[in-house]
This record gives structure tokens, C-alpha cells and sequence, in this order.
């Protein structure tokens, strides 16, 4: 795991016993995803979390409402989103990073699970490979898996109706 001061630590005795934990990732940028997702499957695999879905979507734009439908089915303690949007020539890189953010708040505090945000918005793709198991191992599939974990216990704790 990455260390640095604008890093958030992990909790000391975290542990994702008996957590299910879903995955929803863009098919766009689909090798510097791919690395997040070996991040975040380490992550998971750290803690003991059974990786019980991993859904591909076509861009970011697109992953707040799959990770909406994924939230809602019942059988998950939280999502972790995995994407990487480059900024281009274009007002997309905006448009959808903004609105993947946006969406992505949205669907925790509207379904009460926990969704992780692993997303890269980044200027080129330099910065997108520093950032997904670059020097010093920083990767943030691997960070929003740690977070996952640790806002499901946190909901477990709070939340329950039980
Ligand atoms: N999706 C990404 O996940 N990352 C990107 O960097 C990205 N750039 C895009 C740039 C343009 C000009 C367009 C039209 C789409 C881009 N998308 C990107 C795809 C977007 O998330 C979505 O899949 C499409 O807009 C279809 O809804």
C-alpha cells in the first residue's frame, strides 16, 4: 500500500470478513483500468473481501447508473467504481468526469451503500500510469478498495436496522 502525506491511512485492524463487494468499470482507457482493477482485486484480496460481481460499462458516464442497479440488487455491502478519463481537445473530459463524481455521490446517498470512487481524471497518460501502480506502488483501484471496506463497516456500524 502507498504512503504519502495526501493520502488517506487505512483504519488499523480493518478487515472485509464476510463482506460482498461489486466492481463497475469503463471500458474506456481499458489498459490503464485494468491496472486499478489489479489494484483493487489486491486490495480486496488483502482484507479477505469475496469480489462478488465485476461489471463493464462502456465510458464513466455510464458508471453511476450501473453501479446504481448493482447497489440496488440487495446482495452487496458496497461498489467500487474503477475508471480513467483523460482530459482531450474537447469540454468531455468535464462533462464526464463531472458528471461520473456527480453520479456517483448520488447513488451512495441515495442507496445507502457505499460506492467507492476509483476513478482517474488526469491530464494525460503519463499521470493516469503514476496513479495506477506507479513508483511507490500508488495505485487507486487499490485505495478505493481500502475505502470500500472501510465505509461498509462504517455503514454496518450506523446503519443497521437490525
Ligand atoms: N469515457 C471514459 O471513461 N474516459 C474518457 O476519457 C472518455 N472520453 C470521452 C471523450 C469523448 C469526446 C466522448 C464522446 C466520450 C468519452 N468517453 C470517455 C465515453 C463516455 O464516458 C460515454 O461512454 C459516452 O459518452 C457514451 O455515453
Amino acid at each position: 500500500m502507498a504512503s504519502g502525506d495526501d493520502r488517506a491511512t487505512t483504519p488499523d485492524g480493518l478487515n472485509g470478513d464476510g463482506l460482498r463487494v461489486a466492481i463497475v468499470r469503463a471500458r474506456w482507457n481499458a489498459e490503464i483500468v485494468d491496472r486499478l482493477l489489479e489494484g483493487a482485486k489486491r486490495g480486496l484480496a488483502d482484507l479477505g473481501v469475496d469480489l462478488i460481481d465485476d461489471v463493464t460499462v462502456p465510458g464513466s458516464f455510464e458508471i453511476p447508473f450501473a453501479a446504481q442497479a448493482v447497489a440496488c440488487s440487495d446482495h452487496v455491502d458496497a461498489v467500487i467504481c474503477l475508471g480513467v478519463v483523460i482530459r482531450g481537445e474537447t469540454t468531455h473530459y468535464e462533462i464526464v468526469s463531472e458528471e461520473a463524481a456527480r453520479g456517483v455521490q448520488q447513488v451512495q446517498l441515495k442507496t445507502g451503500i457505499p460506492v467507492a470512487f476509483g476513478l482517474l481524471t488526469v491530464e494525460n497518460q503519463e499521470q493516469a500510469l503514476a496513479r495506477s501502480e506507479g513508483p511507490g506502488g500508488h495505485n487507486v483501484g487499490e485505495e478505493a478498495a481500502l475505502v470500500a471496506v472501510e465505509m461498509a463497516r462504517l455503514s454496518e456500524r450506523w446503519c443497521s436496522t437490525d
